[in-house]
C-alpha cells in the first residue's frame, strides 16, 4: 500500500523529466513518502567519489533541534558516487542520465518535499562548504525572519583562490541586487536553506545554473531573502573539477540564467501572502 500511494506522484508529476520518475520510483519504494525528516538536506552529486562521503559524514543528525536526513542526487555518474553516499547513510536517487545539477536540485526538492520536508538545505558534494554552518543558515527561517537564506562567502569567510570567480561574485551580486531590488552580496552559495513551500512556489526550468534562478524567483515571487555569514573554500579534491567548466563561459551562463530568470519572472506576484512562521517543534 506504501509503494502504491508513493509511487503514483513520481509517475505523474509534470515537474518530473521521464528519466527521472523511474528513480523517484525507486526512491520512494527504499524511503517512503511521507516519512521523512523535517530538515531534508538536499546534495547534488556528479563524479563526486573522493568528498561525497566526508561531505554527508559532517552533516548533524539535528540542527537547531530539528531531525535531518541527506538526500542525494546523482545522476549519470561514471564513478562510485552513489555507492559511496550509500555507504555513508544518505538517502540516493540515482538517475541513469546526466541533466545537470538544476535538475538534480529540482529532483532533490521534490523527494524531500514528498517525504515530508519543511525546511530544505542544499551543501555540495566536493567539500566547498563547512556542513556545521548548516544551523546558521536556517535560523532566519526558524526565527520567521526569512523563507529563503543564502550563505555569503563575503560576509563570512572565503578561502577559495580563484580571482576570476572572487570578481565574479560581486559583479552578480551587484546585478541582482538591481534585478530584485534587495542586497546579495554572495549570489553562487551553494549553502542554503528554504521553506520546503518555496521550492514548490517558483519556477525552476535551468538545467544547470539553477543558484541564480532560484534567487532571483524566490524573490520575484514575494519570498524574504536573507544573506548570513558561511565559509566557502576550493573544492577538497583537485583530480575533479568544477562540472560548470571555465570561468568566462561559466560567467556568461550564470548572466544569462539570472536575465532570463527576471525577465520571466519580473510580473510574478510580489503581492502573494507572506507564509507563516515555520515552527521549530
Ligand atoms: N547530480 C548532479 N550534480 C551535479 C551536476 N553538476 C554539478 N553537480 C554537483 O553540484 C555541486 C556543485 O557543482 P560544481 O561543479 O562544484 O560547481 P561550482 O562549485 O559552481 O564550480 C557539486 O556537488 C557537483 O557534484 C550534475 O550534472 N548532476
Ligand atoms: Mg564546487
Amino acid at each position: 500500500m506504501i509503494v502504491l500511494l508513493s509511487v503514483a506522484p513520481a509517475a505523474q508529476d509534470a515537474r518530473l523529466a521521464q528519466v527521472q520518475r523511474g528513480a523517484a520510483e525507486a526512491f520512494l519504494e527504499a524511503h517512503p513518502a511521507g516519512r521523512g525528516a523535517p530538515l531534508a538536506v538536499v546534495v547534488p552529486a556528479y563524479n563526486e567519489e573522493p568528498t561525497v562521503a566526508d561531505v554527508i559524514a559532517a552533516i548533524p543528525a539535528q540542527a537547531a533541534g530539528l531531525a535531518t536526513e541527506v538526500i542525494v542526487v546523482v545522476d549519470g555518474a561514471r564513478d562510485a558516487t552513489a555507492a559511496r553516499a550509500i555507504a555513508a547513510g544518505a538517502l540516493v536517487c540515482d538517475v541513469p542520465v546526466n541533466r545537470g545539477q538544476g535538475a538534480a536540485l529540482r529532483l532533490g526538492y521534490w523527494l524531500a518535499r514528498t517525504r515530508g520536508a519543511q525546511i530544505i538545505v542544499t551543501i555540495d558534494a566536493d567539500g566547498q562548504y563547512e556542513a556545521d554552518e548548516i544551523a546558521r543558515v536556517i535560523e532566519p527561517i526558524l526565527s520567521g525572519r526569512a523563507d529563503f537564506v543564502s550563505g555569503s562567502r563575503r560576509l563570512g569567510t572565503e578561502l577559495t583562490t580563484d580571482a576570476t570567480r572572487h570578481a565574479g561574485v560581486i559583479v552578480f551580486g551587484a546585478l541582482i541586487s538591481l534585478l530584485v531590488g534587495h542586497r546579495i552580496t554572495d549570489p553562487a552559495c551553494g549553502l542554503r536553506a528554504m521553506r520546503a513551500e518555496v521550492t514548490a512556489a517558483v519556477v525552476l526550468e535551468q538545467p544547470q545554473y539553477q543558484a541564480s534562478e532560484l534567487m532571483i524567483s524566490a524573490a520575484l515571487h514575494g519570498f524574504r531573502l536573507a544573506e548570513v555569514p558561511t565559509t566557502m573554500r576550493d573544492r577538497q579534491d583537485h583530480a575533479t573539477r568544477t562540472k560548470k567548466g571555465g570561468n568566462l563561459g561559466y560567467g556568461l551562463r550564470f548572466a544569462r540564467a539570472a536575465v532570463q530568470t527576471w525577465w520571466r519572472d519580473r510580473t510574478a506576484a510580489r503581492t502573494r501572502e507572506r507564509p507563516e512562521n515555520t515552527q521549530c517543534s
